[in-house]
C-alpha cells in the first residue's frame, strides 16, 4: 500500500479512482497490534460477561478464562444451541471504551475522510460480528447496506469492515459482487424466510456480475459503497471470525436517529464539538443489532 507518512490512513488518486471504480477497496494492514488492542480488549470483556451469565445460569461449567481470544466465545458455546447465541444479538454495538478509540481512530479516518471530506459523523449502524461457528446468523445473505436505511436516501455512507482475525474462506469471509455499487437498490430491508432478521436477497435479483471473495489478514479494513452487493459465508473454522463493520457519513445528512446514537467524529469546522469518550460513554443505549 502507498501511503501518505503524515496522514497513514489517506488515500492515494489510485485507491480513490479503485474505489468509486469499483466499490469497494483493501487498505492491508491498516490496523496494527497497538490500534487493535483495545477494541479486543472491548471485545473480551464483553465474553467475560457473557461467560460469567452462562456460567450463573448453569449452562456451562467453565468460563474457560484461560482460552485465547479467537477461541474463547466459539468453545463457550460449542455445546449450546443457536437460540443461547442470538440471546446476546448477532452483532454488538455496547458502549465500551474500546469501542471508541476504534470508531476514532486516525487512520480510520484519514480513509473515509479521503472519500466524504473532513465532517465526519459515525454513525450508530455499527456492529462487533463474533461469528462463532456453527451458530444460524453467522453467515449473511446478500444484500445492499443501504436497504437498512431508507430515511438516509442521499446519503453517501461508508461501510469500513475490519477483520481482528485473519478471515478465511474457511472461517466465513465478507464476499462481494464488484460494481455492484452502481446498481439501484434492489430491495428495502424487512423480515425475511431467514429469520435472522437480515435482508436477503435472492439468486435471481443478483445479476450476472461475478462473485469476488475477500479474505483478509487481521488488521485490513474493507472500505465498501453502501449499495454494494456483499454477504458472508457460514463459519466452518473451529475459531470465531471476530470484525466489526463501522459506517460513517458527512454531518450534513440524517444521523439515523431511529437506529440509536451515533458521534461527531472529526470536524475542521467545529473541532471542539467532537465527541470524547465521556460523552460517548454518556450515549442513551442503542438497539440490539
Ligand atoms: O461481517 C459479515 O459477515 C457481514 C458484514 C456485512 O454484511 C456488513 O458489514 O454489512
Amino acid at each position: 500500500m502507498t501511503t501518505n507518512t503524515e496522514r497513514p490512513g489517506s488515500l492515494t488518486k489510485e485507491q480513490l479512482e479503485q474505489y468509486n471504480r469499483e466499490g469497494y477497496l483493501v487498505l492491508e494492514d491498516l490496523l496494527d497490534d497497538q490500534d487493535m488492542e483495545a477494541p479486543r480488549r472491548a471485545m473480551s470483556e464483553k465474553v467475560t460477561m457473557i461467560a460469567n451469565e452462562l456460567y450463573e445460569g448453569g449452562l456451562v461449567q467453565d468460563k474457560l478464562e484461560g482460552e485465547p481470544f479467537q477461541y474463547r466465545l466459539a468453545k463457550l458455546f460449542s455445546g449450546l444451541t443457536d437460540k443461547d447465541f442470538l440471546k446476546y444479538g448477532r452483532g454488538w454495538r455496547d458502549r465500551i471504551e474500546g469501542y471508541y478509540h476504534l470508531m476514532s481512530n486516525p487512520k480510520i479516518l484519514d480513509a473515509v475522510e479521503s472519500l466524504i471530506g473532513d465532517e465526519i459523523f459515525s454513525s450508530p449502524v455499527y456492529n462487533v460480528r463474533p461469528k462463532v461457528p456453527g451458530v444460524a446468523a453467522g453467515a449473511v445473505p446478500w444484500h445492499q447496506d443501504k436497504s437498512y436505511w431508507p430515511d438516509a436516501n442521499a446519503n453517501p455512507v461508508i461501510t469500513v469492515w475490519i477483520s481482528f482475525v485473519d478471515a478465511t474462506l474457511e472461517n466465513g469471509c465478507l464476499h462481494i459482487k464488484p460494481r455492484s455499487q452502481n446498481k439501484k437498490l434492489l430491495e428495502w430491508h424487512a423480515e425475511t424466510y431467514s429469520g435472522t432478521g437480515y435482508t436477503a436477497l435472492h439468486e435471481s435479483q443478483l445479476g450476472k456480475r461475478p462473485t469476488v471473495a475477500l479474505p483478509v489478514k487481521a488488521g485490513t479494513a474493507i472500505l465498501f459503497n453502501d449499495r454494494l452487493l456483499h454477504m458472508s459465508t457460514p463459519n466452518n473454522s473451529d475459531h470465531v471470525r471476530w470484525s466489526v463493520d463501522l459506517r460513517y457519513q458527512p454531518t450534513d445528512q440524517d444521523p439515523m436517529p431511529q437506529h440509536g446514537v451515533g458521534f461527531l467524529a472529526h470536524s475542521s469546522k467545529f473541532p471542539e464539538r467532537v465527541a470524547t469518550l465521556e460523552d460517548w460513554l454518556a450515549g442513551r443505549p442503542e438497539h440490539e443489532g
